[in-house]
């Protein structure tokens, strides 16, 4: 594995981080304050071809290769994870799922809408009771002459009361477990089709998060992603990809936790002279480089695997379990740092830690990326 960047990654690198800083960083605290939905800032990511980062020019994406996706997931995450939370659901989750498992129609009709932002996507898999057990789906697809009739609700849904596109897990056959599975591309104006925002959020609070409730929603045929029973392994692929995602933008909390903790303790003077200057002060910080630069070089090792077309799981698992807790620890110690500046908004340090809280959760949490990891050591299964 080559560690430098090259010249055109280090470009769009420069891009998305200038992107960041004058963007997305000025408006963070306020759309926080306000739980305000990023949707002009996502009007500007798009020209930029952020919406559609790995997707294949011909459908209307930019075409960067993973490792490039990570590079610019950084520096949206580092500038505000609500946004790199919209992104990732938006390219990884959706359009990166259509990209591996739609027909040559479904990719020339969604992923154009998607790459261009006249759609947004979410994913739904996650219900009240299927979160680490996402084959336990309640959710019921049924098939009607030509259509599917589609019945449940959905949980946890980033982005679900903003997308025009939702791609949905179904059960079409309870005695069959996961293997009855489905995935469907629905529109979210198709009748019966509701969305109720969820809110008191402990952050991520400008992004959107929803309950979907589908009541006969009837799709055409065409609808179907895959085929019946591939429903599983649709979700399984969209979170190798989602998890990458959100590894990046977690090195991004790491880096920004470290950069607010690196000025501020350059600048704050007590007991005469820079707080940088005392031991325990620079253990924190050395403790913040050690772990930003090991999140940062896990996530470039799964996108290596990516770039080669192989399947990433163990890498991704292992790129997450680790970036995801690296950012808590990073934003908690960024408080630490800046003192009781830390526990206001007017420092960046106390919304990185209320956004990482989640990233140990969602896509996966860390006590499932640990056993994803035992597996592939032992090859023995945790699950039965
Ligand atoms: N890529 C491709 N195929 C995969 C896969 C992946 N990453 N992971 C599993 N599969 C396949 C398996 O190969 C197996 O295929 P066969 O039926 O052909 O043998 C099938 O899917 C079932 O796999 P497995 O038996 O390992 O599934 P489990 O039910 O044991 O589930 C866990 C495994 C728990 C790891 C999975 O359910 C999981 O990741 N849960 C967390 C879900 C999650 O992240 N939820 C949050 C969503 S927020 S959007």
């Amino acid at each position: 594995m080559n560690f430098d960047l090259t010249e055109e990654q280090l470009a769009v690198q420069r891009l998305a981080r200038d992107f960041a800083d004058r963007e997305i960083a000025p408006g963070a605290r306020e759309r926080d304050r306000s739980e305000q939905f990023p949707w002009e800032i996502l009007a500007k990511m798009a020209p930029l071809g952020f919406l559609g980062e790995p997707v294949p020019e011909k459908y209307g994406g930019a075409g960067f290769d993973y490792l490039t996706h990570a590079v610019v997931t950084e520096e949206i995450g580092r500038a505000d994870s609500s946004v790199r939370t919209t992104l990732s659901v938006q390219v990884s989750l959706v359009a990166l799922t259509i990209l591996r498992w739609g027909t040559e129609e479904q990719k020339r009709h969604c992923l154009p809408l998607l790459c261009s932002g006249q759609w947004l996507g979410c994913f739904g898999l996650t219900e009240a009771n299927a979160g680490s057990d996402a084959a336990n789906q309640s959710t019921t697809a049924r098939r009607e002459g030509r259509s599917w009739v589609i019945n449940g609700s959905k949980m946890w849904i980033s982005n679900g009361s903003v997308a025009k596109l939702a791609l949905i897990i179904a059960q079409t056959d309870k005695t069959k477990g996961h293997t009855g599975l489905a995935a469907f591309l629905v529109e979210t104006g198709t009748p019966g089709f509701k969305s109720r925002v969820m809110k008191g959020k402990m952050g991520l609070r400008s992004s959107d998060t929803a309950e979907l409730i589908l009541e006969d929603v009837r799709v055409p045929a065409e609808a179907l992603l895959g085929q019946v029973g591939d429903g599983f392994k649709v979700a399984m692929t969209a979170l190798d990809n989602g998890r990458y995602s959100v590894a990046a933008g977690c090195v991004g909390i790491c880096q920004g936790s470290l950069d607010a903790s690196t000025k501020y303790a350059q600048e704050r003077i007590a007991f005469g002279r820079p707080i940088g200057q005392f031991q325990l002060v620079q253990e924190l910080i050395a403790e913040m480089v050690v772990k930003t630069e090991s999140a940062r070089l896990l996530t470039y090792r799964a996108g290596h695997v990516k770039n080669q077309g192989l399947r990433s799981t163990r890498e991704t698992s292992i790129a997450k379990y680790y970036a995801s807790e690296a950012a808590c620890w990073c934003a908690d110690q960024a408080i630490q740092v800046h003192g009781g500046y830390g526990y206001s908004d007017e420092f960046p340090v106390e919304r990185y830690y209320r956004d990482a809280r989640v990233a140990t959760l969602y896509e996966g949490t860390s006590q499932i990326q640990k056993l994803i990891i035992g597996e592939f050591q032992l090859g023995l299964r945790a699950f039965t």
